[in-house]
């Protein structure tokens, strides 16, 4: 008798195996723009499937090195990348990942566009998902400043599609004393000309191979507090692709996302501008951190179909008491479940992706705008924590061979993590969402949503559904009455995590 061997599960055309994806292109993109959309996405999601995912397994196993020193002593501080990495930023820019979100073809639908090839690209992508969704979120900030004279090359090159002409951006923020709280930020800006030098440290720099940063610092002489607080544009090397009097102390050993450098930088006298006003620093860099928030919960809802199409399909091949693990009743019902659960968070995500678009082509009505701006922190905290749970299930469905790092399913729990860390842990995002409720429109915008969709369903197979959704909206407000009537503040910050996860349940994300 010949010895077993188990097939291995396989990724195919990410595209054409996304039954849920397509569907959701038919519903939400207009008539006009879904050839074109479907066929670009076809292509890259081939691509994905093989030369990405290749790519991406390289630029893992060929992790980022830190060299201080040249051969002669001199300090240097060069960060050494595979050339996996390079092509994956390359294709990146030249298949228009940041691009097209700031090309508008598609009008407000641009932004849907973008990130469903954001989506195809994070889970073959080794994190140079993360760089970008810096890029992306520090063209934002440029733009909504007005884009300056100062920053017009920077934000050409951030949205180019030539390899040769592209950027990206570091976000500079966390030191040592809270990468939550920026309040003690103890980078010192000093006004140098027209300019200013930054001198300080910076804790967590993910885009340390990048051309550019934004960072935050204290000009001299500001208050303190993150009211103190300015932002500045780095421009990182010089002609000679020399660091600009920015030391590389280390690269940080993480957990997970082993392909991305993040690095605990030094600051001594880097040559800075100023963006936007002084002591704005904090509410300037926050239309960065809202975009990054979106590309997180993309690369989290990403990550999860991913994982979703590895276990159907070694559902598919592998036997146990004599039958498919996908004939298996109990093993299907946890597979279901966690399919539903990240269809709930794929709606969602692409929702705020929508309102996104809408809110940058000056489409956006008010109670929209306040529905996006509640919905980016809930629905970032959201899809995170479904990400490292639906991980976690999903390995366990492999059995022993989850557990073995050479099936490649250990990394999917390990990156899975990073999701409720970067760009703001849960705690500090429900704290947002308190900060966002405080003001009284966007709750009211949010209530009004959730009544006019149900509303709108009649399909008597969905009543239930929309019961339990009239039921949960119903204990949300009550639960935020209960709350006022309290009104302290630790009573408040104790609930804020239980309220952002109640909003997120009360709602039916599905509808124009
Ligand atoms: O550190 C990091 C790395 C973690 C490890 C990752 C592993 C490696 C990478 C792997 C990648 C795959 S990531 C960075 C983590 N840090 C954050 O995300 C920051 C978290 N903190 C916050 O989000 C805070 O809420 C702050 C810093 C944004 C604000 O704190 P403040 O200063 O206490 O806030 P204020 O005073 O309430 O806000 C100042 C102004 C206000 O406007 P005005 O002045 O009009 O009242 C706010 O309403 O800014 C406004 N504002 C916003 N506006 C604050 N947040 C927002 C927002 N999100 N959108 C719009």
């Amino acid at each position: 008798m010949s010895p077993f061997f188990q097939q291995a599960p396989v990724i195919t055309n990410t595209f054409q195996t996304d039954a849920l994806l397509q569907a959701y292109l038919d519903f939400a993109l207009p008539k006009e723009y879904q050839s074109q959309v479907k066929q670009d996405l076809n292509q890259f999601g081939g691509r994905a499937a093989l030369e990405l995912l290749e790519l991406a397994a390289a630029a893992e196993t060929e992790p980022p090195q830190h060299i201080s020193f040249n051969a002669w002593g001199e300090r240097i501080d060069e960060i050494k990348f595979s050339n996996a990495w390079r092509s994956l930023e390359k294709i990146a820019a030249e298949e228009g990942l940041i691009a097209i979100g700031y090309e508008r073809k598609l009008k407000s639908f641009s932004r849907l566009y973008q990130f469903a090839k954001l989506f195809l690209f994070h889970p073959s992508s080794a994190f140079v998902s993360c760089p970008l969704a810096m890029t992306d979120g520090a063209a934002r900030a440029l733009e909504v400043c007005g884009k300056p004279s100062a920053f017009k090359e920077a934000f050409e090159r951030l949205t180019s599609r030539s390899a040769k002409e592209f950027w990206t951006s570091g976000q500079w923020m966390t030191e040592r004393t809270g990468g939550s709280d920026v309040s003690d930020t103890s980078t010192i800006a000093k006004k140098n000309g027209e300019q200013y030098l930054l001198y300080g440290d910076k804790w967590f720099s993910s885009g340390t191979g990048s051309q550019m940063a934004l960072a935050l610092a204290r000009i001299e002489g500001s208050p303190e507090g993150s009211r103190g607080l300015s932002l500045f544009f780095v421009e990182l090397r010089d002609a000679n692709q020399r660091l600009k009097n920015i030391k590389v102390n280390r690269l940080k050993d993480k957990l997970g996302t082993k392909g991305l450098a993040t690095a605990e930088l030094s600051l001594e006298g880097t040559p800075a501008i100023l963006v936007g006003e002084i002591g704005q620093g904090v509410k300037t860099v926050s239309s960065m951190l809202n975009v990054t928030r979106i590309y997180n919960s993309v690369c989290a809802i990403a990550s999860s179909a991913r994982a979703l199409q590895l276990a159907k399909d070694y559902s598919s091949k592998r036997k146990a008491f004599g039958k498919l693990l996908c004939e298996q009743p109990l093993h299907l019902q946890v597979l279901a479940d966690l399919q539903s659960n990240y269809e709930a968070c794929f709606h969602l995500t692409f929702f705020v992706a929508r309102l996104l678009g809408r809110d940058e082509c000056g489409e956006i009505s008010d109670s929209e705008w306040h529905l996006l701006r509640l919905l980016t922190p809930i629905t970032k905290l959201f899809t995170a924590k479904m990400a490292v749970g639906l991980a976690s299930e999903i390995l366990e469905s492999f059995g022993g061979a989850g557990y073995c790092e050479d099936t490649g399913i250990p990394k999917i729990l390990r990156d899975a993590q990073v999701f409720s860390i970067w760009e703001g842990t849960t705690n500090v995002l429900s704290l947002d969402v308190l900060r966002v409720l405080a003001k009284k429109e966007s709750l009211g915008s949010f209530q009004e949503f959730v009544v006019q969709k149900l509303s709108q369903i009649s399909n008597a197979k969905l009543q239930a559904g929309v019961s339990a959704t009239q039921k949960r909206l119903t204990e949300l407000t009550n639960f935020l009455k209960v709350a006022e009537a309290k009104a302290s503040e630790e009573y408040w910050q104790c609930s804020s995590r239980n309220l952002a996860f109640r909003a997120c349940s009360s709602a039916p994300w599905h509808g124009k």
